[in-house]
């Protein structure tokens, strides 16, 4: 490719909405621009990479028994509805009514899809397993799209779903894209972690999340080098407490005034007692109902624990006024004594505590020496904090390190879940009716690119790992109007390409230092430069974007070089 033809629109500053490193670099480069909120075009550079990690992904799938095919993106409402999934995800859905008025989505996931099909056509063991799988848009309209491709609306994913007769098989599936996985990323480049993480709502059974290691990541992978445990810290469990000692006897129940003290923090103060002598009172929307969680005070919950002892579709944090209604105004100052018939889910070390502090749940008032069991009861105690550095491994017990990652891929066991629902069965060897046994396992390919972006830069732009650069080589003439320097140049560019490396050659009528901070800035892997010594010596400037410096090399060696070094 010639730089004088292509469209690389570079930019010398960042763009003022880039919130991250990679939308940056990529918007700066020339790979991506933005269309409207979370949805993105991909110029040519961000083609290329995408169908670069696209192929990796289909090695990888067709060498586990996939096969690939391709789904609408157009879904109608009834599959949805059929396994009640329509009403599931409210406005995340991006959903569109056809000329019928007819009610449709456009495909967030495609599991309702790809069971409906293999219903229709599938109907006997001789037919398992199944490992069907596709590479296309997908569609969630996200609250708050940002960090360019990692959170965006329209996003490029690679889904797979396995169909088997029964759970070994779908344990086989399950390991083999474990495995199928592994070698995507690292053929990638990427620096990732396999960790467990929470089945959530689309089936409560084994799942792992593929964490790119990035310091903007969503994820906290908390992990254990002693062990090798490695989750996501959502799901880590957290030890019991110590039982209470018994020596410090129950005091009085005592209702104090505390003046404009709405934080744990402003309280703790205020009272001179520790923030884990205090409980943190919080009210979440589960659905419907309103329902109250209780830590202590120097804790944070966890929302997963919270849905997995009170399971609902959607779990927020409870607006002001609707908690307002169950404590008259007192929002500042909550707490469990007196809360009437709210459901009080409590963390096992709020049961161990003596003479805590809480909200009195009326404005500028606390209760001292509260005791859990004499002044209020809960439906339950549960660990429902988030886990800290100081907790130990929960395999191990050593001490763990924690990480903040991206998910750019996650495998899950369905069970029969969705096949129940549509139907998905077939006859055995007897004749005998049986449903079949589902995993689902996505790769975010677009978020794989960005992942790389962010694990990969440095203060002149992007360091593309080989097997996903845009290009392998940039040849840069120091000048375009020399026209010695421009028939070696063109010379290598032929002899290059002959041995299938992917070659840019800038030759653009522009000065030597716009075309290095291109070349650096959009992260060929090697950079080629074609000076007066090529005429003089038959010798050119080698250099690698990850290394500093340069070497000088022969021109007659420079395509051996080159090839060794790509496809190494
Ligand atoms: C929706 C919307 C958003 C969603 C889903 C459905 C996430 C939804 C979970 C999955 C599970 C797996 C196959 C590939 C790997 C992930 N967000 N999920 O089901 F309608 Cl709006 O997508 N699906």
């Amino acid at each position: 490719m010639r730089m004088s033809n292509a469209l690389i629109p570079t930019l010398r500053d960042n763009p003022a909405d880039a919130d991250t490193v990679s939308a940056q670099l990529l918007l700066r480069a020339g790979f991506i621009r933005k269309s409207a909120a979370g949805l993105y075009h991909y110029l040519p550079l961000g083609k290329r990479v995408l169908s670069k990690i696209e192929t990796i992904v289909r090695e990888e799938m067709d060498a586990f028994g996939g096969q690939e095919l391709l789904m609408p993106i157009v879904q109608s409402a009834d599959l949805w509805l059929q396994t009640g999934r329509w009403h599931a995800y409210g406005p995340e859905m991006f959903k569109v009514t056809d000329r019928h008025d007819r009610q449709f989505c456009l495909g967030p996931t495609h599991e309702e899809l790809i069971t409906d099909l293999v219903h229709s056509e599938v109907n006997s063991y001789r037919q398992l397993p199944l490992r069907l799988y596709q590479i296309q848009n997908k569609y969630r309209d996200e609250k708050r799209p940002r960090f360019g491709l990692i959170r965006s609306r329209e996003f490029i994913m690679k889904d797979l779903y396995s169909f088997d007769r029964d759970p070994e098989g779908l344990d086989k599936a399950y390991w083999d894209m474990y495995q199928a996985y592994t070698n995507v990323f690292s053929r990638c480049g990427l620096k990732f972690r396999p960790i467990e993480a929470d089945g959530g709502a689309i089936g409560d059974s084994q799942t792992h999340e593929f964490t790119a290691l990035a310091e903007i990541g969503e994820n906290t992978v908390v992990y254990c080098d002693h062990c090798g445990y490695a989750a996501n810290i959502e799901i880590a469990p957290c030890p019991a407490p110590a039982p209470k000692s018994g020596e410090e006897a129950e005091l009085a129940l005592e209702k104090v005034y505390t003046p404009d003290s709405k934080t744990i923090e402003a309280v703790s103060a205020f009272l001179h007692v520790p923030a884990d002598k205090t409980i943190k009172t919080l009210f979440f929307q589960a659905d419907e109902e309103l329902i109250c969680v209780l830590v202590r005070g120097d804790r944070e919950v966890n929302d997963v624990k919270v849905q997995r002892v009170h399971p609902c579709l959607a779990l927020e944090m409870a607006e002001e006024d609707a908690v307002n209604k169950i404590v008259n105004g007192g929002f500042g100052s909550l707490g469990p004594v007196g809360l009437g018939n709210v459901k009080i889910y409590a963390d096992l070390e709020v049961e161990q505590m003596t003479n805590l502090v809480c909200g009195a749940n009326e404005a500028e008032y606390h209760y001292i020496n509260v005791n859990p069991g004499r002044d209020f009861q809960v439906t339950g105690y549960y660990d429902l904090r988030m886990m800290t550095q100081e907790d130990p491994c929960p395999k191990c017990g050593q001490k763990t390190d924690s990480a903040r990652g991206i998910e750019v891929g996650q495998v899950f066991k369905l069970g029969t879940k969705y096949s129940e629902a549509l139907g998905a069965t077939y006859l055995d060897e007897n004749g005998k009716e049986q449903v079949m046994h589902m995993g689902c396992y996505g790769i975010g390919v677009s978020r794989t690119m960005a992942a790389a972006v962010e694990q990969y830069n440095d203060e002149n732009g992007i360091v593309w790992p080989k097997s996903i650069a845009p290009y392998h080589v940039v040849i840069v003439p120091i000048s375009a109007k020399d026209a010695n320097q421009m028939a070696i140049a063109e010379q290598l560019y032929a002899d290059l390409q002959k041995r299938g490396i992917e070659v840019m050659l800038d030759d653009r009528n522009e000065r030597p230092g716009v075309k290095f901070k291109d070349a650096d800035l959009i992260g060929y892997p090697i950079r080629v430069t074609v000076g007066k010594k090529a005429v003089e010596e038959q010798v050119v400037e080698y250099k690698l974007r990850t290394e500093a410096d340069n070497e000088v090399v022969a021109v007659s060696d420079v395509v051996e070089k080159v090839v060794a070094y790509i496809f190494s």
